[in-house]
């Protein structure tokens, strides 16, 4: 109900609406009315009210409670259902706890104000300060091998540079295959855990990760060189619902995409023409060993063509790799 009194107050912007045309509109007492109306407020919506004239959506708080991403996102699998905290301790974990329940459809959406135990890949942390970054993960499940999941990470990954680019006029690239990069330093990571069998993946959980409004301040010492945020990059606050809603609608689109080779085809050329590791010197950081060489391609799998120091010739389906000259890497 709560969002449909929003809805209401949205769509007569500006202009004064009596309680008694919202409690018809949507069916509940004027006394509803007012408790929903306060716990607007409460949550940070700036609500006038006059004794003759009714309501007046004055301003919106920049929060990322469902009704403000779902207001006019244009999609229709992913962010149909969105599951929203204020603090959690990871947004993979919140879908992964409920993946066996009716919630937990396709396109479910988790998403925090802060994280408390945010994750990078390899179980390092991702640090996720309260109502300044955008800390969300969406539940896929495709029926594709296990081995084809690392090309959502790619597919996610243009999506957010683009929907980055697109908002904030930022030159956001993509450092393969989940990082997000503009001037040289880290603005997004993105974590794709996956379960499943070698033949058939389960359900895939991509986890990302935008640091839209963290100051400068806000990273600690070892990450200032390799991180920014967009309102460091831009100058000024950005709206972190409407880049999340942006972002959604964009993963929507490459995964339907990734569903059709021509589709595939397509999310790679973006990639390419997008990415900030290829025609680079990087080094390919094993589990046991590291070696170095030159980024020359992406392939139509996804896949890191790297031109090792002795010619030959290595394809990574993922893996870490550091780009010299990026992300703190010399
Ligand atoms: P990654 O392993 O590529 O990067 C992790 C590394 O990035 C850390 O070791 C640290 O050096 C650096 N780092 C940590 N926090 C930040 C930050 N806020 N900005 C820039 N650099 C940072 C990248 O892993 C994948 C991150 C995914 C995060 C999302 S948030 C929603 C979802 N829930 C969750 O727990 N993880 C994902």
């Amino acid at each position: 109900m709560i969002d449909k009194v929003l809805g209401i107050l949205k769509q007569n912007k500006g202009k004064y609406i009596s309680g008694e045309k919202i409690s018809d509109d949507i069916g509940v007492t004027r006394a509803a009315v007012w408790k929903h109306i306060n716990s607007l407020r409460e949550q940070g919506y700036i609500i006038k009210s006059s004794p003759n004239k009714g309501y007046i959506l004055v301003s919106s708080p920049d929060i990322l409670v469902p009704y403000e991403i779902k207001d006019n996102l244009n999609t229709s699998v992913i962010g149909k259902n969105i599951i929203y905290h204020k603090s959690v301790d990871s947004t993979n974990n919140v879908l992964k706890r409920m993946i066996n329940t009716e919630e937990c459809k396709q396109g479910t959406v988790a998403i925090a104000e802060q994280q408390t135990e945010g994750r990078g890949r390899l179980g390092r942390c991702w640090m996720s300060p309260a109502y300044k970054g955008i800390w969300m993960s969406i539940l896929l499940k495709p029926e594709i091998k296990t081995s084809e999941a690392p090309f959502l990470t790619l597919a996610s990954a243009v999506a957010v540079a683009e929907a980055i680019r697109d908002i904030t006029e930022l030159k956001a690239t993509i450092k393969w295959p989940n990082d997000i990069i503009i001037n040289g330093k880290k603005v997004c990571g993105i974590l794709t855990e996956v379960n499943g069998e070698l033949d058939m993946v389960n359900y895939v959980i991509i986890g990302i990760g935008i640091n839209a409004n963290v100051e400068h301040d806000d990273f600690p010492e070892e990450l200032i060189e390799k991180a920014t945020s967009l309102k460091n990059e831009k100058g000024e606050d950005v709206c972190r619902a409407h880049i999340a809603r942006k972002v959604i609608e964009g993963i929507e689109i490459n995964y339907r995409k990734f569903h059709v080779e021509q589709g595939r085809i397509d999310i790679v050329d973006r990639c390419k023409k997008l990415s900030a590791t290829i025609g680079k010197q990087i080094r390919v950081n094993g589990y046991n060993d590291s070696y170095y060489g030159e980024a020359v391609d992406i392939d139509y799998q996804g896949r890191l063509v790297v031109k090792k120091e002795d010619g030959s010739i290595e394809r990574l389906i993922s893996g870490e790799i550091s780009v010299r000259g990026l992300d703190g890497y010399v």
